[in-house]
């Protein structure tokens, strides 16, 4: 297939096009500023997807079979700082993408990326959430990435498209920047580690339960999706197993080289944090077969390891 990829230069983007290359896919890496160094064979073109123009360029000359679309402002924290600008990328710029698909190359598969957030305080109910849970996005980041995906599908619906739109939940792995819980801690041990960091651990709420995909996984269950997946639905990415913060920090702890003591930073508790947020991936699983592959405790030692060869 001939895939074009939004978002290419992130964290998702560098997995997603090295694994669909290996599939023997022809890939082009869309790319704002940040150019990762792709495998042999993947072509880069430049792409801002609030430029309407530019878009309506790419799509026509690339004429790609499927457009997997991870370019956003993927942050919460910054959603709080910055909502208009999240909105902006990530509602914007999905009509922008779905529109200008609509017009160039209409028989395109479009993967729209959202996220498990979407359900925000739906979670609270307790149980694995499934795509018909109602969503009740609690930040301004879900609150886009649900609008983005119902958008998409009402475009598609409207103009026969082929829109599939997933909600990944937390994913983590080689690659993934501060801001995230896994990286957080992987990056302040490998900071100790190597004598630029204080012995110190700051850490958040530990209490929350939250379900992990390594973000290998996570662009498998895309790939999967863009064979098998029906058109028109929503899907979760996720490993139906939820586990503590606090599993996760002594996982990560134990690989650690030097003694290292942990000290909670109130700054890193965040406000109204929703208990046990785990979503159900049956919906994926039945239609593609895909089970997450990679052990948990493996994938964060790989991510530790990642950090402490940067
Ligand atoms: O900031 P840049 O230039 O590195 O590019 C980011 C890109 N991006 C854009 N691309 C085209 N036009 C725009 N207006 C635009 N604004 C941002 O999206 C970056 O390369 C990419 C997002 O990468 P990350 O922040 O690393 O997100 P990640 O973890 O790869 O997540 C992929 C998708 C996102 O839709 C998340 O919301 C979702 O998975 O969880």
């Amino acid at each position: 297939m001939r895939i074009l990829i939004t978002g290419a230069g992130g964290f998702v983007g560098y997995h997603l096009v090295a694994y669909l290359r290996s599939r023997g896919h022809i890939v082009y890496a869309g790319v704002r500023s940040t150019k990762p160094e792709f495998p042999p064979g993947v072509q880069t073109v430049h792409l801002d997807i609030l430029n309407s123009g530019t878009l309506h360029d790419v799509l026509s000359f690339i004429r790609p079979e499927a457009v997997v679309h991870l370019a956003a402002q993927s942050m919460v924290a910054v959603s709080w700082r910055k909502p208009a600008q999240t909105f902006a990328v990530n509602v914007l710029g999905t009509i922008n993408l779905v529109e200008a698909v609509a017009q160039t190359v209409p028989e395109c598969k479009i993967i729209t990326v959202g996220s498990g957030e979407e359900y925000g305080l739906t979670a609270t109910g307790g149980g694995l959430l499934t795509e018909d849970h109602p969503c009740s996005p609690h930040n301004p980041y879900a609150l886009s990435k649900f609008a983005m995906g119902q958008v998409a599908l009402q475009i598609a619906r409207r103009c026969g498209l082929r829109v599939i739109h997933v909600r990944p939940f937390n994913h983590f792995g080689p690659g993934q920047q501060e801001g995230y819980v896994v990286s957080d801690f992987a990056s302040q041990i490998a900071r100790i580690e190597a004598g630029l960091q204080p012995p110190v651990l700051r850490v958040g709420d530990l209490s929350p339960c939250r379900d992990f995909t390594d973000v290998r996984d996570v662009v498998e269950a895309y790939a999967a999706l863009l064979e098998y997946g029906m058109e028109g639905e929503i899907y979760n990415v996720c490993s139906g197993e939820g586990r503590f913060i606090r599993e996760v920090l002594d996982l990560l702890l134990e690989e650690a080289r030097v003694p290292i003591e942990v000290e909670v930073d109130p700054a890193r508790i965040r406000p109204a944090e929703i208990p046990v947020f785990v979503g159900s991936a049956a919906k994926l699983s039945g239609a593609t077969g895909w089970r997450p592959q990679r052990d948990f405790a493996v994938s964060l030692r790989e991510t530790l390891d990642w950090w402490r060869q940067k």
